[in-house]
């Protein structure tokens, strides 16, 4: 992976797990991706596993469709196409968006896979057998119209507890409270072609016993006093107030209940008990795909020296801090997640209110993936959604914002140190890093300065605070451009070239140093650099390898030859920018 200056850099390791698992939520293939999703669950765990690639640790990065659930079938049935069309359409449009941003993912899978029904159903059966699930009769919303049971979206009517009108069967998407149907007020159909008013009907359901998980889930939670509070809030108000959940739906569309009971047959498994679940599928189509192995995937989920991270938006908590863990514990021998990552959200500052506003499809006010890549370079998107990333409040996408935080960061603090540094050291010493000559009190000091700050963004990194990684990545360059301005070595190059010579010695290595640090960033910026540089920044994987974070502090030799430096961070033209937030205004970024 390395060139010659490349190697012996690799420190001991500062971890005691052997390998790491990452899954980002995976995204109901209804819908196109949009920035709202990246900022939240998306980015910041790419981010974390490109660094943890580099760390050298075994890294392995899941994700994938969520292919199940009635908000599928019913933009089937609005659109008069099947569910199978729906979801083939969005999943892969979705999968190339990913790719196109760089959001590296080692397995990109679909719980419409057949492979997917085999987990699933273990899972029900494991917890089946345990005791776990139990079967009632409920009184659910039925039409008379159509002749079915109006699971979830079907049915729709008003909150009992904060009056929303437009409140789901048996959850209020408005204020969050839950309640038994017979309790939604004047409910009515929601399927195309019938509003007509429901009565209520038995049926014979599923339960998962969340109560006889409470006291393992509270001890669970109780060990990580580090998670965010957002996380260990939302989930310690659910474990003290447990009850079972209804884990099946009266639907044809999802995974088949595996029961030899007759209710069992028109029913299936209720996508919030298997979509979780795909995180194992995917994993277990990774080690076939790779390794010709379906057990491959245990080491991953099985092995106690496994670090599991889930990263997800706000509204995912419960189902990742508390329904899948109890779960997993009801597997036997799976390992819990070390770090549930739940973000906050990334709402729209709106110029013509001067508000922040949701994010919403009747609104259109979102920016889908893709017509932001048809815009910008990859890296651009990636910068500003990390710096205003909503890790622990929501933040808000804002034009001005962008472009200031873009140009006044990236460009001019980071980008433009690198090109003056390498631009005035291919010119004045033969393409190649000066002699260090004799170092200064300065040069010192910031030659210190740099393994410092480099431990401080993994740190940041380790601990999941993205905002403040790539704030520390944007003050080494500040603190290297005060240095570059103190030193003028556009004025010494004509008095003292050998002082010349140590002060851009000491820049290629803070340029050295930000190659590495913004590779999990702005990769395709890294990369480049990396070429100008003559060095080959680590890649990593499931195998893991060499410590190459720790590379970014061994200093670039006298002489090692460097290649004319690039435009690495074009500006953004305000003209462009006022445009795009026009486009934007008008609805046409989604
Ligand atoms: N599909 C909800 C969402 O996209 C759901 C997440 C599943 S994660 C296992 O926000
Ligand atoms: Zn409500």
């Amino acid at each position: 992976m390395s060139t010659e200056t490349q190697t012996g850099a690799a420190g001991p390791k500062t971890t005691d797990f052997e390998r790491v698992l990452v899954t980002s939520a995976l995204p109901y293939a209804n819908g196109h991706i949009h920035l709202g999703h990246i900022a939240g669950a998306y980015l910041p765990a790419d981010i974390y596993v490109r660094y943890m690639r580099m760390r050298g640790e075994k890294v392995l990065y899941i994700g994938g469709s969520d292919e199940f659930g009635v908000p599928i079938t019913l933009t089937a049935l609005k659109e008069g196409i099947s569910p199978q069309e729906v979801i083939d359409r969005y999943h892969f449009a979705n999968k190339e968006a990913f790719e196109r941003l760089g959001i590296s993912y080692d397995m990109y899978g679909r719980t419409s896979w057949e492979l997917h029904v085999d987990t699933t159903q273990t899972f029900f059966k494991a917890l089946d057998d345990d005791g776990k699930i139990y079967a009632e009769e409920v009184e659910l919303w039925y039409s008379e119209q159509s002749d079915r049971f109006l699971p979830d979206r079907y049915v729709r009517g008003t909150c009992p507890k904060c009056g929303y009108t437009n409140a789901n069967g048996d959850e209020c998407e408005s204020c969050g409270a839950q309640y038994a149907a017979h309790d939604l007020v004047e409910p009515r159909a929601n399927i195309p072609g019938d509003s007509s008013m429901p009565i209520l009907k038995k049926s014979r359901h599923w339960f998962l016993d969340l109560p006889e998980f409470k006291e393992p889930l509270k001890t669970w939670v109780d060990e990580h006093p580090e998670w965010r509070a957002n996380v260990r809030g939302i989930a310690l108000g659910w474990i003290n107030d447990l009850r079972a959940r209804c884990i099946t739906r009266d639907t044809d569309w999802g995974v088949p209940i595996p029961l030899d009971d007759p209710d069992a047959a028109k029913k299936r498994i209720y996508v919030w008990f298997d979509a979780p679940i795909g995180y194992v599928t995917n994993t277990r189509q990774w080690g076939i795909e790779q390794e010709n192995d379906d057990t491959a995937w245990e080491q991953w989920w099985k092995n106690p020296k496994t670090r599991l991270l889930h990263f997800i938006g706000k509204d995912n908590i419960p189902f990742h801090a508390v329904i899948f863990p109890a779960m997993l514990m009801g597997q036997g021998d799976y390992v819990l997640a070390d770090q549930v990552v739940g973000n906050e959200y990334l709402n729209v500052y709106n110029r013509q209110t001067g508000k922040s506003e949701k994010g919403s499809k009747s609104r259109g006010n979102m920016i889908s993936v893709k017509w932001a890549l048809d815009q910008f370079p990859r890296d651009v998107i990636r910068y500003y959604l990390c710096a205003i990333a909503p890790e622990s409040k929501d933040a808000d996408f804002d034009w001005d914002d962008f472009m200031n935080r873009y140009n006044g960061e990236l460009c001019d603090v980071v980008g433009n140190f690198i090109h003056r540094s390498l631009t005035m050291a291919v010119k004045n010493f033969a393409q190649a890093v000066p002699p260090e000559g004799t170092l200064d009190a300065e040069d010192e000091a910031l030659l210190a300065y740099i393994p410092e700050q480099v431990d401080a963004i993994g740190e940041s990194l380790s601990n999941c605070r993205f905002r403040q990684a790539i704030e520390r990545v944007i003050e080494l360059g500040r603190k290297a451009n005060v240095y570059f301005d103190g030193k003028a070595p556009w004025v010494t190059r004509k008095t003292d070239l050998d002082r010349t010579g140590t002060t851009l010695y000491v820049c290629c290595q803070v340029v050295k140093a930000l190659c590495h640090v913004l590779a999990p960033f702005t990769p395709d910026a890294a990369e480049r650099l990396g070429q100008t540089l003559g060095i080959t920044l680590p890649e990593g994987g499931p195998e893991g390898g060499e410590d190459g974070w720790n590379l970014a502090k061994i200093h670039l030799p006298a002489g090692h030859a460097l290649e004319k430096p690039q435009v690495l961070f074009p500006k953004v033209d305000p003209d462009v920018i006022a445009e795009l937030a026009a486009a934007h205004e008008r609805g046409e970024a989604f």
